[in-house]
């Protein structure tokens, strides 16, 4: 599932590079009206090639909601793996067997880690890759678990993962959508395992990270805590 907003120019290279690691795999295109056009090209896309489908949704309303649509979209379909994965060439593509071996081999959830050992980020200052490690460290702590990367958009889910998650009380709009998954995996006592990944700073469009998404992910650690 790739969510979309405003990502005209990294889209078709985003699904090629699937396509190359994993001709199998079907894509599911999240849009949320981009105002650039990115929804208009997802549905050109598609009627070119049957592995391609999208989910246009009314409005703009973050990442979170984007995936929950997703999900259902995805488990009212026969799908075993289940995919999140940005549309800016971020996630490195080629990791995509690699995860799914690790959920073939047991794993419940599969992240794409940039902070274990083998793994990393290019091209973000200083600034970002602190907020970022900071960001896991804070969550780790708090929450008393031992994931690396908490933040990260890149993971495979078994569908009976999906299935258990308490997706109805998700509430989270934006990268905290990340932690609480990831959380919640944890406290129904799934398998998680971190697969290593260079994570590359986008290169076109712009990043949708805010100071309210921040705050929104620093305040949620707190409620997972106290909703053990
Ligand atoms: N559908 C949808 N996609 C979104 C929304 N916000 C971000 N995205 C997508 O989510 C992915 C990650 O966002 P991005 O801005 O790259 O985050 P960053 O890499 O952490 O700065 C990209 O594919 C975005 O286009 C949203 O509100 N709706
Ligand atoms: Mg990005």
């Amino acid at each position: 599932m790739i969510p979309t907003y405003n990502e005209l120019e990294n889209l078709e290279t985003a699904i090629k590079a699937v396509h190359e690691h994993s001709p199998v795999a079907h894509v599911l295109v999240i849009d949320d009206q981009s105002p650039d056009g990115t929804g208009e090209l997802a549905d050109r896309l598609a009627a070119k090639d049957d592995r391609i489908q999208v989910l246009h949704r009314a409005e703009k309303e973050g990442l979170g909601r984007a995936y929950l649509a997703g999900f259902q979209w995805a488990l009212a379909r026969d799908y075993e793996l289940i995919f999140e994965m940005d549309a800016d060439l971020s996630h490195p593509a080629e990791a995509i067997p690699r995860m799914v071996q690790a959920a073939e081999s047991g794993a419940d959830l599969v992240l794409g880690s940039r902070w274990v050992s083998g793994g990393g980020v290019i091209g973000w200052p200083l600034k970002r890759k602190v907020l970022s490690q900071g960001g896991s460290l804070y969550a780790r702590l708090i929450l008393g678990a031992t994931i690396k990367d908490f933040t990260g958009g890149f993971k495979c889910f078994k569908r009976e993962t999906l299935e258990r998650l308490p997706l109805e009380t998700i509430e989270t709009a934006g990268y905290g959508f990340q932690i609480e998954l990831t959380w919640r995996a944890l406290q129904l006592g799934l398998h998680v395992v971190e697969i290593p990944i260079t994570f590359t700073d986008r290169v076109a469009g712009l990043s949708k990270m805010s100071t309210s998404i921040f705050t929104e992910a620093l305040l949620l650690v707190w409620k997972l805590r106290w909703s053990r």
